[in-house]
């Protein structure tokens, strides 16, 4: 036997993927088990009308959508093919959509898809239907188009099943057997089969598997409206299926495909309608199919009046068919991937849209199979990314809901979540409001951006006006406050970073496996180094603190590093690993008078505790553990409490600090003070699919310790030749991240964070760009909308290469 015993649940689109691409692994004991009739056993594969536009904010979404186009394009079922590549076409009906799409144009050029913003002339050659008095403009990507969905689970499944693999269709899963904290088998209808590896591909049945094993999957099933025309009379005698490019018209929600002489038409504009995933009907008692439900006309109405203006010529035609079909939605409308936190060998693949399919059908397969995926960085697609509140019953159904009503929306990168809030306040809370504090939202915590009561500090400064888009959720209070840092001192509330705490007598040892730094130092030291992936690639960076022989506090990133952690625990019980964000909170005191500040306060001797160095001791009446270091690039700790002596730590230093200048500074300054300093952020910056030395992290690692994870597979890495590399450009303007990078005419890379810097005074961006051309100096151009900004490669970091700040 080659590989583990699998049974994959579901053969939609997303199981039909993965046993083709487990069996094409050489894995050999595969059983795909689907309660409905192959190929169409009635999930939302069975009526999907397969419209594929790549061009995706996410680039890993985008690459898994290039991946379904390139894959489907070579499938076929008795020399029908599975893809019908007639392109793509958005289009714009106000000048808002059309800026719009020369944004997610920058994207598609971003992550390697060709496309293109055309006028309205050419609008009308792609789509004669179109009405050329409302069309200004659209996004065309000649790659885009129709997978059927149907056809492509029947190609792949077939294929599988030449490789082995046994197809159980007809055939419900009842149960998932778990042995200890090990899934054993699944109970079928049919009888029992035995499994090292389950994996959860059921659609929007997902969470009634999960729910076997006692896990909550965060998505809802939602009704979507999708109607089709009896013959519209331009398209009369068309013999083809389609001919002509799928059609999005965002303004008034609603998408189009041909089929032969008839349109299809999507319509997301209508009320949300969530379904119970208990409450849809099984294969015997559907009428049609469990996931199709009765159309509701009237919510129907708008769409059809909307479409009779774009698309004059259906004013003659008929509705003859339509349905309200179910699929899943998320709470930040990404896929849930990956093995289950609690039992081993249960995976899931939710959440995902035919678009999607093919890719994430390679993702799983290479992640079960290799241990982690090389393909795609998926660390926004981990289902252990969420918070506890997140996965609350009333939480999902919320989200999921608002993410339908806003599926076509112009979002800013920086627009927070309305509802539900406030959800975590940190202990500065009732402060930070009485300062004006503008707050936006990260994971759940409340954050301010700014304080309107720093507006006095604007006054006398030079601050450079951005352009619309980047002056959302931007004012020049974020400015002051940055310069302010420098000049004088500023609190930051660093509550929101997530806070591990590693404890017991193998935490040592535990830690030096998991991290590229060298960590078992002496009490009192804090470590900056990275979390590697087997296969080299960064999957974290995080601060270690050694608070005691046996207790560490390890500064993260997200839920995914407490996840990481509790992965690699020893079974022995030598080492505990406990979250402990919620019950405490930090205040970052930064600047060139922090220490005059602070040291009057406390037992510390802050002079001595130097550089990368904590210590244990009060500030006042309040307990704190003092790390010396700053995101921000200036003197200054991170103080640590618990919750309940945060405010007073607070009041105490905001007393101490009226008479040094003391302002409470937000996330837009801070943001600004980072990139200035050449300072990394996970998940923006690097991810999965960087290795240290590429991303500028190389002196993180200590090749000289003993083993760690990673440690061999990046020496393998750097033996080849690193070929990109994160590099610091600056310009004038403000640009806000994911933004295209040209060499003369040609894309060569992409914007990662960027901010303008109010200390050096410019504007900067760091970028993923080919090795050789990332050479100070060098003039590159940034695709900001329609236009081109030219940006410099700069000598990083910009500000204090020297750190005599920091030190100081
Ligand atoms: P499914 O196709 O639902 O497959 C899950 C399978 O699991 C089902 O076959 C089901 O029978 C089986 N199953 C469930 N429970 C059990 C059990 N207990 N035992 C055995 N088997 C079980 N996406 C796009 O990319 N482009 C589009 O244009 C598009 N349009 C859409 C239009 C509509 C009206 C709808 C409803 C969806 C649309 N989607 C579109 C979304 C897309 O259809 C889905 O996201 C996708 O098909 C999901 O695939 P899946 O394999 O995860 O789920
Ligand atoms: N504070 C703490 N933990 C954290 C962060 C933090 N963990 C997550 C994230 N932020 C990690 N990111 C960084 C990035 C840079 C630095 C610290 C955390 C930093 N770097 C020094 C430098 O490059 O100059 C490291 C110098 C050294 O290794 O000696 O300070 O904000 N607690």
């Amino acid at each position: 036997m080659v590989g583990p015993r699998v049974v994959v649940v579901g053969a939609g689109v997303v199981g039909a993927a993965l046993v083709d691409e487990l069996s094409a692994r050489g894995w050999d004991d595969i059983t795909v088990v689907d309660q409905g009739p192959l190929p169409a056993p009635g999930g939302s594969s069975s009526h999907a009308p397969g419209l594929v536009f790549q061009t995706n904010p996410s680039k890993a979404m985008a690459e898994m959508a290039r991946y379904t186009v390139d894959k489907l394009g070579t499938l076929s079922v008795d020399g029908e093919p599975c893809f019908l590549q007639v392109g793509g076409l958005e289009v714009a009906t106000t000048p808002e959509r059309l800026t719009e799409l020369h944004r997610r144009h920058g994207w598609a050029t971003s992550w390697g898809i060709d496309a293109a913003v055309v006028d309205a002339d050419r609008c009308l050659e792609l789509i004669p239907m179109l009405d050329r008095d409302q069309v200004l403009g659209g996004l065309h990507v000649p790659t885009d188009g129709l997978a059927k969905a149907v056809r492509a689970v029947d190609a792949q499944i077939s294929r599988a099943r030449s490789r082995g693999v046994k197809v159980l269709d007809r055939t419900e899963v009842l149960d998932v057997l778990v042995e200890g904290d090990r899934v054993t088998g699944v109970v079928t209808g049919q009888g029992e089969l035995a499994a090292d590896i389950v994996v959860c591909c059921a659609g929007i049945w997902g969470s009634k598997i999960a729910r076997m094993v006692g896990m909550t999957l965060p998505l809802v099933p939602l009704a979507h409206q999708l109607a089709w025309t009896g013959q519209v009379a331009p398209l009369a005698g068309q013999t083809s299926e389609a001919l002509r490019p799928i059609l999005r018209h965002q303004e008034a929600d609603l998408y189009y495909r041909e089929r032969y002489d008839a349109i299809g038409v999507g319509y997301y504009g209508h009320r949300p309608m969530p379904v119970s995933v208990d409450d849809i009907l099984g294969v015997d008692a559907a009428d049609v199919m469990p996931s199709v439900q009765p159309f509701t006309e009237e919510d129907f109405a708008e769409a059809w009046r909307q479409t009779h203006a774009l698309l004059p010529a259906t004013r003659e035609a008929k509705i003859e068919e339509g349905i309200n079909g179910l699929f899943s939605f998320t709470t930040d409308d990404m896929p849930l991937l990956g093995p289950s936190p609690e039992v081993k060998g249960f995976w899931v693949a939710e959440a995902v849209w035919v678009t999607h399919s093919a890719g994430v059908g390679r993702a799983m397969a290479e992640w079960l199979v290799d241990g982690h995926c090389s393909s795609f960085d998926l660390h926004e697609c981990d289902v252990n990314r969420f918070e506890a509140h997140q996965v609350a019953p009333k939480y999902v159904v919320e989200r999921g809901c608002q993410n339908f009503v806003e599926v076509y929306d112009i979002k800013h990168p920086l627009q927070p979540m309305e509802q539900p809030r406030p959800l975590r306040a940190s202990p500065f809370h009732v402060r930070q409001q009485e300062l004006g504090g503008v707050f936006l939202e990260a994971n759940g915590w409340e954050r301010p951006q700014w304080y309107e009561a720093n507006a006095g500090l604007v006054d006398g400064r030079d601050i450079p006006e951005p352009d619309e888009w980047a002056a959302r959720y931007w004012s020049p209070i974020v400015a002051a406050e940055a310069q302010v840092t420098r000049e004088a001192v500023a609190m930051f509330d660093m509550t929101a970073l997530k806070r591990l705490e590693v404890t017991g007598p193998g935490a040592a040892a535990f830690l030096q496996r998991l991290v590229t730094g060298d960590v078992d130092k002496s009490v009192g030291s804090v470590t900056y180094c990275l979390l590697l992936d087997h296969d080299g690639g960064i999957r974290s960076d995080v601060t270690v603190a050694r608070l005691a022989r046996d207790v560490f506090q390890v500064g993260a990133n997200g839920a995914l590093d407490l996840d990481w952690l509790h992965r690699h625990l020893p079974g022995d019980g030598t080492v505990q690993v406990r979250d402990i964000t919620a019950g405490t909170c930090c205040i970052g005191v930064w600047g060139p008078r922090a220490r005059d500040l602070v040291q009057p306060l406390t037992d510390l001797d802050l002079t001595a505790l130097k550089y990368f160095r904590g210590a244990r001791g009060f500030i006042g009446n309040v307990p704190v553990t003092a790390l010396r270091l700053s995101y921000v690039g200036e003197l200054g700790w991170e103080l640590y409490t618990t919750a309940d002596m945060g405010l007073k730590l607070w009041d105490t230093l905001w007393a101490a600090g009226q008479e040094h200048g003391v302002i409470a500074a937000g996330r837009g300054a801070f943001t600004s003070l980072r990139l200035e300093k050449g300072y990394r952020s996970f998940g923006t910056d690097m991810t999965y699919e960087h290795d240290p030395h590429e991303a500028g992290l190389g002196f993180a690692v200590k090749a000289a310790k003993p083993e760690f994870i990673g440690k061999q597979a990046l020496a393998d890495r750097q033996a080849r030749q690193a070929t990109k590399k994160l590099t610091c450009l600056t310009l004038d303007g403000h640009v806000l991240g994911k933004e295209p990078v040209y060499d003369g005419d040609t894309p060569v890379g992409y914007v990662t964070s960027a901010a303008y810097g109010y200390t050096v005074g410019s504007g900067i961006a760091y970028a993923w760009l080919p090795a050789d051309l990332a050479e100070p100096g060098r003039t590159l151009h940034i695709g900001y909308f329609d236009r081109r900004i030219p940006a410099t490669v700069a000598e990083e970091p910009l500000f204090d290469p020297k750190m005599t700040r920091l030190r100081g």
